[in-house]
């Protein structure tokens, strides 16, 4: 019987240097993008020179080279490892007589298989809108056809069908951003109830596939041990997480936080996807330490780490606190692990001993400012007990003839309550 299940598309990672430090890894990078996106990556074409050319990308003998290449391998899509401009995409589609995906299209694909909830959906198929709409062709008579390729020989009617889409796609995109204005907006009330509760925000940041989600099911396995609903999605692929997801943290000594995940980053991560997900990240640009997470294990470690604290700034994301975790330490042969420098940790987030070093780490950085006062409370106020032992860290409590005497680390915030129990020390 014929096998009649789809194969996958044969790809020609393609792409030109510009002199890039970091180009050979983005090179190997998007063949990894493209094979998760179920694509089969059959070889590479490079050209080293210093600026792409403006009109087909390559110049003309590498164009000439890619044809015969992509003749030869049997291709049918030409994958580049920059977003081309509209009139390079058609010029080189014309030149070569195959399909081009650049890497935009390619990222952007992949978070739209990817995309579960309301929200992400949205937020990809924003950028996607805005992807499209440059790249709109006289010669596309149909709104979801990408590239239409061929020239546009229907100038007259193309003309008014161009404007048409255009006003389409931009009416479209305004629709999507009400959408997840709204959606926004509840999580911002969310976020502002939180607010008023001061328990700090720990966020998870780093490149996708590091570990984030790992560390973060990990750290509730060890701390909320019950709770197994709380588990977040981990996988081997890249961009597993699209959305935040955050959760409460109950220390050992009561202190309390909230840990949320984002969204993975990678290098050349298209401006539209960046801007969609912003709200999706402010999470992570409010919160008051950050966890980079880090593959050290990846030769490319310090380049996932550039892209991440590059990306981080783009997003206006600076000056907080951070804990850098080089993470999968087990991997890494002759690695011992937990080590801790500062505010620098190399782990695995499968190791429990590194789990509780983390913990400890993050429970210094969070609460190890806060201030130890004494409390004497009397013992009609059973409540004022209570209170300390849900939020603060009590390190000593002892029953006297006038109450309950507690000595507690309080973060200054959490004090109100509590604030005439004090015992002035003089
Ligand atoms: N050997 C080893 N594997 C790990 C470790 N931490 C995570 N992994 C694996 O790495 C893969 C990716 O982990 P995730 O936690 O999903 O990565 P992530 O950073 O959340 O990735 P995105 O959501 O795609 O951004 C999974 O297969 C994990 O099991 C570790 O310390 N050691
Ligand atoms: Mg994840």
């Amino acid at each position: 019987m014929k096998d009649t299940t789809p194969q996958p598309k044969r790809v020609l990672v393609t792409g030109v240097s510009k002199r890039q430090d970091n180009f050979d890894y983005t090179m190997i990078e998007l063949g990894e993008l493209a094979k998760a996106n179920n694509l089969n990556v059959v070889g590479e074409v490079r050209q080293n020179v210093d600026q792409a050319n403006h009109a087909t990308y390559f110049g003309k003998g590498k164009v000439q080279e890619i044809k015969e290449q992509a003749i030869a391998d049997d291709v049918d899509i030409i994958l580049i490892n920059d977003e081309l401009s509209p009139s390079q995409i058609r010029n080189l589609e014309k030149e070569l007589g195959i399909s081009i995906l650049d890497r935009t299209q390619l990222i952007l694909e992949i978070f739209a298989n990817r995309a579960q909830t309301k929200e992400a959906q949205l937020q990809v198929a924003i950028a996607e809108a805005k992807y499209q709409l440059p790249r709109l062709h006289p010669s596309d008579n149909k709104l979801d056809q990408q590239n239409g390729g061929g020239g546009g020989t229907n100038r007259g009617t193309g003309e008014t069908q161009l404007e048409l889409d255009r006003r389409l796609i931009d009416k479209r995109i305004t629709k999507l951003k009400g959408e997840l204005a709204k959606i926004d907006q509840q999580q911002a009330t969310q976020r502002q109830q939180r607010d008023k509760n001061p328990v700090p925000v720990v966020a998870l940041v780093g490149y996708t596939n590091a570990g984030k989600s790992t560390t973060m099911n990990r750290i509730l396995q060890r701390l909320s041990p019950d709770t197994p609903e709380k588990q977040v999605f981990e996988k081997n692929m890249l961009f597993a997480t699209l959305d935040t997801s955050v959760r409460e943290i109950t220390l050992p000594n009561q202190q309390k936080f909230l840990l949320s995940d984002t969204v993975g980053f990678v290098s050349k991560l298209p401006h539209h996807l960046v801007q969609a997900f912003k709200a999706t990240l402010a999470e992570a640009a409010g919160a008051d330490l950050l966890i980079h997470v880090v593959d050290y294990s990846d030769p490319n470690y310090l380049n996932m780490m550039q892209t991440t604290q590059e990306t981080l700034e783009s997003l206006g994301i600076k000056d907080i606190p951070m804990i850098e975790a080089y993470n999968k330490a087990d991997l890494k042969p002759d690695t011992r692990y937990p080590e801790i420098d500062g505010t620098q940790l190399v782990f695995s987030a499968r190791d429990e001993v590194s789990i509780d070093a983390l913990i400890d780490l993050i429970d210094k950085q969070l609460f190890g400012q806060y201030p130890i006062i004494d409390f004497l409370i009397p013992y009609t106020e059973g409540q004022a007990v209570t209170y300390l032992s849900d939020h603060v860290n009590i390190l000593e409590q002892s029953y006297e003839e006038d109450g309950t005497h507690i000595k507690a680390q309080i973060n200054p915030d959490l004090l109100g309550p509590v604030q005439k129990y004090t015992m002035t020390t003089d």
